[in-house]
This record gives structure tokens, sequence and C-alpha cells, in this order.
């Protein structure tokens, strides 16, 4: 029998969650219990308790592997409009991408429409599948529309009377995206009748990367172990490889890298390649090019040379070689990911080169068979001196790259994280966007919830990213946003585009959390079209995932719409980084352990005041990396935004922002806030209770009264903390404990 309730084991951060522990036990508890009532009741009963449920029709749980590709069976009104779509589907070509296509259709249409697709090769009443190209020697009188790769044409025609239904690309890839979409469209009810659709993606790459390493475990993966690797080798069964790639395809993601960046050097060994070609192979049908993280110090780790200085001869040789052996097994291999000089990771500072020197040696091995460099410039010194005013992290980026602009190979992408310290809850766009113009650029996003509640709570992440695409550098004083130039869409660079660290695993739902999944769906539909709106992201999202109940969809979208703010609210407003533990497990409330150490993620809360001096005129000088209409705006305490007061100014805790309140106010209330927000999820959720099928409503529920409980505990933390540190009161008298201790600072200073 199918498990009634999913149960994960306690929830991590133990020290906060004996309550919450057991309250979810009990929740298993009462749920087993009821499962052991179906086990043991009469036939009669299960019989009918199945009549009512199905009878609500509603839409079945998710299965594990299929998230927003469940294709649900519509209601027969719904399904009626689609009564006109053709009985057959013909493919012009039979690449294993095309084939995909087709599967895709006929599994799509049949579990949605209750219809099945014969194959046939007869003009009327037929999905055609192929390339522009191929389409043309099939009709030639369609009229064919401009698509730039991978863009997908959909098109319902007549032409003599006959009725067909086009999907077209000028790639194999393309059309794949084109079923998806349609089949989309299908899910969400839309109409596709005289359907005339052409869309192109915004971006050439739109990679995901995963931190797997080689003995299963995922670095900042919260979804189970690796889908790849398992004791040091590749997996024997790669099934989910394949799922994964199917589910990446769906949003149109033509990249993967399997391992992590902090690269274990033995990917590259002889023997491991032939394990590496299988997990191609899986991805193969579904158009995601495998790719791979690499050790910049291989040469020498892996006993071949003894050196990997990037501008020895015998160290590009040896690039050369071990990429044209890749290229054998792996014809379609996309490239390498770098991570060097960086947390430890080997680098060209070791021979005094520079991140271009390493780049481009690797790019030129790879550059005859089409492959890429995807260089991060998450490049930075962990060892910084935190008494030194004038130290920051965040400048390291640009310090070391903008120098190399245009000293980069036509391969070479710079892989630039969206803000300058590392994915906290808000930062401002990385200045290095703007400071690379005659350099490929991408953005590097991240999808698994390091610093936003390791999927453990909700924070829909696509009004983050939009803010940050969105966000206008202003070069030259013109409409500069972020979006256009890692799309190369500015300075007219051959490529660009998004990374996105996924890191799903093998726990059901891929990311250990059923709606974690709506921020793996929006990196997708972002890097196709950073145009979306959130809400539209989200509306996609919840209609293929959870049916197209108004109530269920306009409850989920609110749900994860607000969820980015909610969870700003109570661990790191005004720009002040996520005051988490840093040193530790990026999840728990720990607002000192940011400081006093070289990591650089300092927020300089003492007991007059809190927040980074980074401006030019008094502090690190950080803010003149931007354009000068941007400096001007965040060096300005008029003109800088109160959600990032805190990363650009230390501003006393009695400093009033534009909304009026005091800083030390506004920290009370957002936790205060933030904390009821968070309990809020709880009771919104619960009005879907027979709206959302049984196994889903069980599973999600216990993760909200988990939510509601770390909001408290968060919160009480925080504003006891800074309670203590400034000795201001909350003017709503919420503080109660007795401080002691700012008094004491004071009295030492
Ligand atoms: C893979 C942060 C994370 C690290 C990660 C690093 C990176 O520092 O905490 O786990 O390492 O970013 O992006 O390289």
């Amino acid at each position: 029998m199918k498990k009634f309730v999913r149960w994960n084991g306690p929830p991590r951060g133990q020290k906060y969650n004996a309550r919450a522990s057991s309250e979810l036990a009990c929740d298993k508890h009462v749920s087993m219990k009821w499962a052991g009532c179906f086990r043991q009741a009469p036939i009669w009963f299960s019989i009918a308790i199945f009549c009512s449920v199905g009878s609500l029709a509603l839409p079945a749980a998710e299965s594990d592997t299929d998230a927003w590709l469940r294709y649900s069976a519509l209601d027969a009104s719904s399904a009626k409009q689609y009564d006109q779509l053709p009985t057959r589907v013909e493919v012009l070509d039979d690449s294993p991408v095309l084939k995909s296509a087709q599967h895709e259709l006929i599994e799509g249409i049949s579990r949605m429409l209750g219809r099945t697709l014969r194959a046939g090769s007869d003009r009327r009443d037929v999905f055609l599948l192929g390339t522009l190209a191929e389409m043309h020697q099939r009709i030639p009188g369609l009229k064919l529309p401009e698509l730039r790769a991978e863009g997908y044409w959909l098109k319902a025609d007549q032409i003599s009377g006959e009725k067909f239904f086009v999907i077209a690309s000028s790639t194999d890839r393309g059309v794949l995206y084109g079923v998806f979409a349609l089949l989309s469209k299908i899910a969400r009810r839309e109409t596709v009748t005289n359907l005339d659709d052409a869309e192109t993606p915004y971006a050439p790459l739109r990679w995901v990367n995963q931190w797997d390493n080689l003995d299963g475990s995922i670095e900042r993966g919260y979804g189970g172990p690796s889908i790849f690797f398992a004791d040091g080798k590749v997996r024997d069964d790669l099934k989910r490889a394949g799922d994964y790639a199917r589910l990446l395809a769906s949003i149109g993601i033509n990249g993967c890298t399997i391992n992590n960046v902090n690269a274990d050097p033995r990917i590259l060994r002889d023997d491991f390649i032939p394990q590496i070609k299988r997990i191609a192979d899986a991805f193969r049908p579904w158009g995601v090019q495998l790719a791979l993280s690499v050790d910049l110090g291989s040469p020498k780790a892996l006993g071949d040379l003894d050196t990997f200085d990037p501008l020895d001869p015998k160290v590009a040789e040896w690039w050369k070689k071990k990429v044209d052996e890749i290229y054998q097994q792996i014809p379609n291999f996309g490239g390498f990911v770098v991570k060097a000089d960086s947390e430890g990771q080997p680098g060209p500072s070791t021979y005094g080169r520079t991140p271009a020197d390493a780049a481009n040696v690797i790019a030129r091995a790879l550059k005859p068979h089409g492959g890429l460099v995807f260089y991060r410039a998450f490049v930075y010194n962990h060892h910084l001196d935190w008494q030194d005013l004038k130290a920051d992290r965040a400048k390291a980026a640009y310090d070391i790259f903008h120098p190399l602009d245009g000293k980069f190979d036509d391969n070479v992408i710079i892989q630039i994280k969206n803000g300058p310290i590392d994915f906290q809850v808000r930062e401002p766009a990385s200045p290095l966007f703007a400071g690379v113009p005659h350099t490929n650029e991408g953005i590097e996003l991240q999808i698994t919830q390091e610093y936003t509640g390791q999927q453990r709570q909700l924070c829909f992440l696509v009004p983050m990213w939009k803010e940050v695409l969105d966000f206008d550098m202003r070069i030259g004083n013109e409409a500069t946003p972020v979006k256009e130039l890692v799309a190369g869409r500015v300075f007219h660079r051959p490529l660009g585009g998004f990374a996105g660290v996924a890191n799903v695993g093998m726990d059901a739902n891929w990311l250990g959390s059923p709606l974690a999944m709506a921020n793996l769906y929006g990196f997708g539909r972002l890097a196709w079209n950073p145009n979306l709106s959130a809400e539209t992201i989200i509306e996609e999202w919840t209609r293929q995932t959870f049916g197209n109940d108004p109530l269920v969809v306009h409850t989920i979208d609110a749900m994860q719409l607000s969820s980015w703010h909610t969870y700003e609210n109570y661990t790191g407003p005004l720009g002040t980084g996520t005051l988490t533990f840093i040193t530790g497990n990026h999840y728990d409330p720990a607002p000192e352990s940011s400081e006093r150490n070289g990591w650089g993620q300092w927020h300089r809360a003492d007991h007059n005041g809190i927040g980074m001096d980074r401006t030019m005129a008094t502090g690190t000088g950080f803010i003149g990396q931007y354009p000068p209409a941007v400096q001007k705006m965040y060096e300005s305490l008029d003109t800088c935004p109160d959600n990032l007061l805190l990363f650009f100014h230390h501003v006393p805790y009695t400093y009033v922002l534009h909304s009026g309140k005091t800083v030390i106010q506004y920290i009370y209330d957002s936790h205060y806030e933030g904390a009821e927000q968070a309990a809020g999820l709880v009771a919104q959720w619960k009005t879907l209770r027979g709206h959302v099928d049984q196994q889903r409503y069980n599973d999600v529920l216990p993760r909200f009264e988990y939510q509601a409980k770390e909001a408290i505990v968060w919160r009480d933390t925080i504003c006891d903390w800074i309670y203590r540190l400034s000795g201001i009161p909350d003017q709503k008298g919420r503080i109660r404990q007795a401080s002691t201790f700012a008094a004491d600072l004071r009295r030492a200073s």
C-alpha cells in the first residue's frame, strides 16, 4: 500500500526543534493509524471512502518524478475544447530528441485528454514535429517564421481544407521545447485553437549546476543523495538522471554540470570518463548537454605532471589530450565550470597567473569541439582582516575580473553570482555585471535554498531574482538591465546566459519539498524569458502542479509570492545579510558568527549602530565599482533604498528610514511581522483542506507548522540580541528581556 504520509524524519536544527519534532511525530502517528485503519477496514468501508474522494475530482498527489509534468486528466468539460486537436502525430526525423518529443506528446495527450495519438504520415489531422527545414520540405506552401536557435513555433493551420498542427524549430531541441509548451498550455486549460505562437529563448546558455560529490553527498543539497554518484563512482541505475533531464528540458534548460565546483580531480581520470559517458547518454534524448566542474590543479593532482601552471606548454597539452579523450566518448560534451583560487581551491595565483590565463588554456583545448568554459567570479580571500574597516569581500570579484576584461577567449563565460557576497536573502546586483563589457558573462542563481531556509521553509526566489535581472546598471547613462548584460544582448558578445545551482537529489520531489520545486521551475522559465512576471511563473507552476481550482491557484500563488519577504523579515531585513550561522549550518540564527573572522560577511553591529560602510566617502569604496548613476543612488543616504541600507551604510540604531521608522524599531517590527506572516502560512494552507489531495495536504501542513516555530526562534534570537546590543527598547514593549549587555558595553567604551 502506498504510504499515507511522507515522513522525512525530524527537521534539522535540533536545538530549537524539540516541540516541532514531537508534533510532527504526533502527526505521523495519527496518519499511520489511519493508514492502519485502511488496511484493516472492511472492503465496503474502503470503497465508500474511495468513491467519495474520487467524486471530489482532486488532482492526484504529485508523483516522485513528474513534478510539474503530472499531466492530470482534465475533467470532461475542460477537455472538450481540445476535441479539434489532431488524432495523429508525425515526426519528420528520427533523432533521439525528436523521438522524446513524440513520446512526450503522445503521453501528455493521453494522460490529460484520454486520447491516444496514432503515428501517421497523413498530412491531414496530424501533429507535425520537425525542424523548419524539414517542415518546408513536407509542406512547401507553409509560410515559416524566422526563429533563432532553439526557438519554437506552434501553429494550428489548414491548407486546402487539410488541418494540421505544426511544432517546429530550427533545432530538434526546439521542437521538444515546443511540445512541452503545448502540453503546459493544455494542463493550464489555455485555448490552443488557431494557435500561432513563436517563442525564442532570451539567452543561448541555460544551464544548471549540481554540486554533487563522488561519494554521493551533495554540497548544500537538501533533497537527498546524488542522482549521479554513489560510493565514489557513477550509479549503476541512471533512470533518475534521465528523468531529471526530462524535467530540465521541459523548462528549456540545455546544459547540466553534474559535480561539485569544489571538484574532485578524479572526475577526469581515464577510467571515470566512460562512467560519465553513461550519464551523458541518459541526458541526450532530452537535449541536455553534460558538463563537468574541474579542479584547475588536475594535471598535477592526477599525478601526470609536476605543475598546473596554465602558461606551461605541458599543461596546455595535458588539457588538450584530456578534452580530446572526453569528446571521443561524449561528442556533445558541453564544457567545464571552474572554481579556482576560492575557498581553498587551487588556482592560477599559485604561479602568479591570472584567471584569464587559467580560463584560456582550458578554453583552447575545448574550442575545436565547440566546448565552453564557465569561469566563476566567486574568487575572494577568506582570511580578510576583520579589524580593517577598508577590507571588503564584496569588492573582490570586480577587483580581480574587471582589469581582465577583454582578455578572455570567446568561448569563456564569466559566471557571476547575483550579488557580490554569497546568495544572501537580499543583496544588490553584483557590480561586475557592468564591469566586463568585452567578455561573455552569465548570472549564477542559487535554486537550492542554502541561505534561504534550506527547503524546510518556504522561500520562492523568483521575485528576488527578478529584482536583480531587472536592475538597471545605467551604463553610459542608458538603460542596461542586468538581464540584457548576462544574455549577451548588449555589447554584441556572442554568448551569455544563466546557471542555476539546483542540487536535486534522490528524495521524492527532487528538492526535498514539493513547494520548493517552484524555484527550479521558475529558474528555467526566467532563463527562457526573464521578462515573465513572478506572478505568471508561479501561476503556471501551481496550475501544472496542483490543478486549476481557483482557490488552490490563488492561495498557493499568494503564499509563494509573499514568502521571500516573509523570510527576509525574520532573517535579515534592511540588507544586513542573512543573520545566520555563517561559520556553521547557514540555517539557524547566529548573528555574531559572521563577525571577528576572515570570511567577510560582516554586518558590523555594535552598541551604537549597524551596517557595513561601503561608501566611497568614508567606507570600503565598494560603491565606486558601479557605473556613476548607480554610485550616486547608493552613496547618498537620501536615495539609498531602505531595503539595502545596511549593506551600504553603517548607521546609528536611531537613524530614521524613508519609511519614518528608526532602524531599531524596523528590525523589531519586521521580525514580529515576519513571524506572524509565517504563522499565516499555516492558516492559508489549512483553507486548502479538501481542495488539494490529502497526501500532499498532509505532507505540507507540518512543514508550515515547523516554519512558524522556526520564525519565532529567529524573531526572539535576533530581537534579544539587538536589544542587548543597542539597549534601545521596543516601542511596543514586546522584548522583555532585561539588558545589561549594552550598558556594560557603553561603560567599557
Ligand atoms: C560549493 C558558498 C557555499 C559553498 C559553495 C560556495 C561556492 O560559500 O557555502 O558551499 O561551495 O559558496 O559557491 O563555491
